[in-house]
């Protein structure tokens, strides 16, 4: 009955299948059973989860600007699988506890001057998070309550419906091409299965920071409402839903999302091998450097 390839490689178990146990997490010590979870936090995320609605709140918290470290991906991938596994958890919102932003996409320090293992280690957890997120069977709804460049972006973008605070100093989208960088395949068919070729192709192509009322008319995001509004809009959505029965529209989304996930399945290892070769090279080493330098004159 398992259509997602992928499934098993993110050791979940369909929900319409979740009588038996789950398998032992591979983020989870052998041996330990995943104990049920209604609140834990880690150094970068907090959840609570409601158990009488079956909805999970998870707030990143890694100021200054929730950067994407490995430490961070990491804490998330298994954020999602604790989720995943709790037969008592059917959504979870995704937000920021950092004010003004949502997260500042991947660290670029972990991506400059570090060892090719390093570079390796990095970009599996960053394929990790995106798997899990992208094929959840959970309801995914991102609360963008904050600027979301790039990596950040990616996260809103794997959910399955963004509401987005309407202030229109924050932007989201895939800027990779500012920073002399390319976004990989998987990043843009998230993209494009959200917008549509054309306009992905054209933010893809400038980098494009979106704001927010930008973002709302090209459909980057779902709907805007005031920051005040974000949770308890983002919880009414949810309402919404997990009003249908979880097996069909999990069926649904995986019918969706399948052709997505496969491929980067296919081409995991090809993929790590790409982004160690092409972030090992002198030339976009210098870029990353300048973009940070920029970063910190801006601020002085
Ligand atoms: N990684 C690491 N450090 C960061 C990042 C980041 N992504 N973003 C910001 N920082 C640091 C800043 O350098 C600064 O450090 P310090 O305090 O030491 O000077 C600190 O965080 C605070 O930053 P700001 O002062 O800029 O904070 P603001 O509140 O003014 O602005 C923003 C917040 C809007 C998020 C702003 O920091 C920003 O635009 N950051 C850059 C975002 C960005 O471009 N991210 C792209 C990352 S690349 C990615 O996600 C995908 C790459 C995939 C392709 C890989 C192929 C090679």
């Amino acid at each position: 009955l398992c259509p997602l390839g992928v499934l098993s490689l993110c050791r979940q178990l369909p929900a319409w299948d979740r009588a038996t146990r789950p398998p032992p997490s591979p983020l989870q010590p052998p041996g330990l059973p995943l104990a049920p979870c209604r609140s834990f936090s880690n150094n970068k995320i907090q959840v609570e989860l409601d158990e009488s609605s079956g909805v999970a709140m998870m707030k990143f918290k890694s100021p200054p600007v929730n950067s994407l470290s490995l430490e961070f991906l990491t804490e998330f991938s298994i954020s999602l699988e604790k989720l995943e596994n709790n037969r008592a958890c059917r959504g979870v919102i995704i937000t920021s506890a950092v004010p003004k932003i949502f997260s500042s996409g991947l660290d670029i320090t972990e991506m400059c001057g570090k060892s090719m293992e390093h570079y390796a280690e990095f970009w599996r957890a960053v394929q990790e998070m995106w798997l899990r997120l992208y094929g959840s069977n959970m309801v995914t709804v991102a609360a963008v309550n904050g600027s979301s460049p790039a990596g950040g972006c990616l996260i809103a973008l794997s959910c399955d419906y963004r509401i987005m605070a309407e202030n229109p100093k924050f932007s989201i989208g895939l800027n990779e091409a500012q920073l002399g960088i390319v976004a990989p395949f998987w990043f843009k068919d998230t993209f494009v299965n959200v917008v549509g070729h054309r306009i992905a192709e054209r933010s893809l192509q400038l980098g494009c920071l979106h704001p927010s009322p930008e973002a709302l008319k090209l459909g980057v995001v779902d709907e805007l409402v005031p920051e005040e509004k974000l949770l308890e809009k983002a919880t009414a959505v949810m309402a919404q839903w997990l009003a249908l029965p979880d097996h069909a529209r999990q069926l649904t989304k995986t019918m969706m999302r399948k052709a997505a996930l496969d491929r980067l399945v296919a081409h995991r290892e090809e993929d790590i091998k790409n982004f160690i070769t092409f972030v090992s090279k002198e030339s976009i080493q210098k870029s990353l450097r300048i973009y940070m330098e920029m970063l910190k004159k801006r601020k002085g």
